[in-house]
């Protein structure tokens, strides 16, 4: 395996910026490259680099991802005023031009791309690139979040076409969805795109349906696409930790990745202004570590946001070192991820069952039902095992039939998670061979008429079918329905019409039906 870590930066990429007055813009500024490699000099992680000098991308390079007609108006803007500089950028949402972009712009995909080749010609085992504009947002025929080119979506065809890499991991963790990525490669399975981002239910910029878990990718590529989304902001170290753990190291794994690369933005850092997440700098040599092990070690990292200087500095850093093969520090309070986390987590997990095999034996019950409901089951089923901390099976040697024992639950387990719980209905379901006595049915449906202010439906002698429906489980086919009696349907047909005038969800067409009665 080759050895050495790359380092590819030139200062060129700091001579652009914001021209005018946009503060959706202001951020995206020439010291966010000064910082980043300034810390990897003065703690001397630059120097344990190797360092490998920015090229161009060519047209060719560049026209592996975008339009002719995009790059043709990207090439004209190093001679446009600054009028129609503006006015080139109001076609674009999020993004600024500058006569020198276009310049740094090719630096930049040309930087990946020498990345790229030095670890696929081994001449290192892995390396960073830190380049302004960065790219994940740039579409096809559009700039877009800062970003012109595609840095890393241009690598990935780059590195497919040059050194027939069959799988290609690109792990996206910038606070944003790289949206551009995924477009370029929804429909190709040879490209697994990851990535999570700061969504809140498509509150968040760039504010897209499909940034959510159920976008998985089309056709070919169905499956090939992983968003997680991160539905509140503050998200921790152990947010990010679990996303790896459960979701995107055993797809990576079982996709066996020939290359990595990493859309590695830092606004998923403590202290962004734009990610207002919580996780530490650390957790990016975590993060980086996690990854190393894939694809041989091929781990190509490319700057794209992070807009905190001094988090995204020791971002940075933590990323090079660790890439150097320093042992990444022990994370900082790893508690349990969020409610929130664990809920994308579930959601994303669920979306790609059908995709992965290692996905296939998770959460296999439908637990969404214990949110809403608290389930407390006693009976004398070893087997019945917790599905989640609303679902309560107690098991008892005689089940129901021990009154003392039956008694022992329901006042020491039953009352107070119920209290605690607060419902607003309680439902209460007695299996016809549950063995219980009718008076100590009588004292559970007193207790319980503690709670919920009584509100209480009870179940006598429910059949097995229907226990099973209430806990969730999908209801068996009923096969094909042939047509109904022709009676039957002239009953209901006429007693339609009779009650359409006063109920609008029986109407079936716009003709004399919306006449109110009066
Ligand atoms: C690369 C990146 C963010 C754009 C935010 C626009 N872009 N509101 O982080
Ligand atoms: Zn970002």
């Amino acid at each position: 395996m080759a050895a050495g870590t790359a380092l590819i930066y030139d200062e060129e990429m700091t001579k652009y910026k914001l021209l005018w007055v946009d503060p959706a813009c202001k951020i995206e500024a020439p010291e966010r490259l000064t910082v980043s490699h300034e810390a990897l000099v003065r703690s001397g992680l630059a120097d344990r680099c190797v360092s490998i000098p920015v090229r161009e991308a060519t047209d060719e390079d560049i026209l592996l991802v975008h339009s002719e007609e995009y790059l043709e108006a990207v090439k004209k803007t190093p001679y446009m005023t600054l009028e129609d500089l503006k006015e080139f950028t109001l076609h674009y949402g999020d993004v600024y031009f500058h006569p020198n972009i276009y310049h740094c712009a090719k630096l930049a995909a040309g930087a990946t791309l020498q990345l790229v080749d030095s670890v696929m010609m081994a001449k290192v085992r892995n390396g960073m690139a830190l380049v302004r504009p960065p790219g994940h947002h740039s579409m096809r025929s559009a700039a877009n979040g800062f970003c012109v080119f595609n840095n890393v979506a241009i690598a990935a065809q780059y590195a497919k076409q040059k050194y027939g890499l069959k799988r290609v991991l690109i792990v996206d963790w910038d606070v944003h969805h790289g949206q551009g990525v995924q477009y370029c490669f929804e429909d190709d399975p040879s490209v697994l795109y990851f990535s999570w981002h700061r969504y809140e239910h498509q509150k968040f910029w760039p504010n897209l349906r499909e940034s959510d878990f159920d976008s998985v990718g089309k056709e070919k590529g169905a499956g090939f696409t992983i968003n997680v989304p991160w539905n509140d902001v503050r998200m921790q170290n152990s947010d990010y930790l679990s996303v790896f753990c459960h979701v995107l190291l055993p797809v990576a794994y079982e996709f066996s990745p020939d290359l990595v690369l990493v859309s590695a933005g830092f606004d998923s850092a403590i202290g962004d202004p734009e990610g207002e997440m919580c996780a530490t700098p650390d957790i990016f040599a975590h993060l980086t570590h996690l990854l190393m092990n894939l694809a041989g070690g091929k781990v190509c990292a490319v700057l794209e946001g992070g807009y905190n200087l001094t988090s995204l500095a020791q971002s940075v850093c933590q990323t090079v070192q660790t890439l150097l093969g320093e042992p990444a520090p022990r994370p900082a309070n790893l508690e349990g991820p969020c409610k929130s986390a664990l809920e994308s987590l579930h959601c994303v997990r669920s979306a790609h069952r059908q995709y992965w095999s290692c996905l296939k034996h998770a959460d296999n019950t439908n637990v969404s039902i214990f949110r809403k409901t608290l389930v407390m089951q006693i009976s004398n089923k070893k087997s019945d095992e917790q599905k989640c901390k609303y679902h309560i099976p107690v098991c008892l040697k005689q089940g129901c039939g021990d009154m003392s024992g039956f008694m022992h639950a329901v006042l020491g387990l039953l009352l107070p998670l119920g209290y605690e719980y607060d419902p607003s209905l309680v439902l209460l379901v007695q299996m016809p061979d549950s063995g219980l006595s009718d008076s100590v049915w009588q004292h559970l449906i007193g207790l319980l008429q503690g709670l919920a202010q009584g509100h209480t439906l009870v179940l006598m002698q429910v059949r097995r079918p229907t226990a099973s429906s209430l806990l969730g489980e999908a209801a068996p086919s009923l096969g094909q329905l042939h047509a109904p009696l022709p009676e039957d349907v002239e009953a209901i047909e006429s007693l339609r019409h009779k009650l359409k005038a006063d109920w609008k969800l029986l109407q079936t067409t716009g003709k004399d039906e919306t006449v109110k009665k009066s």
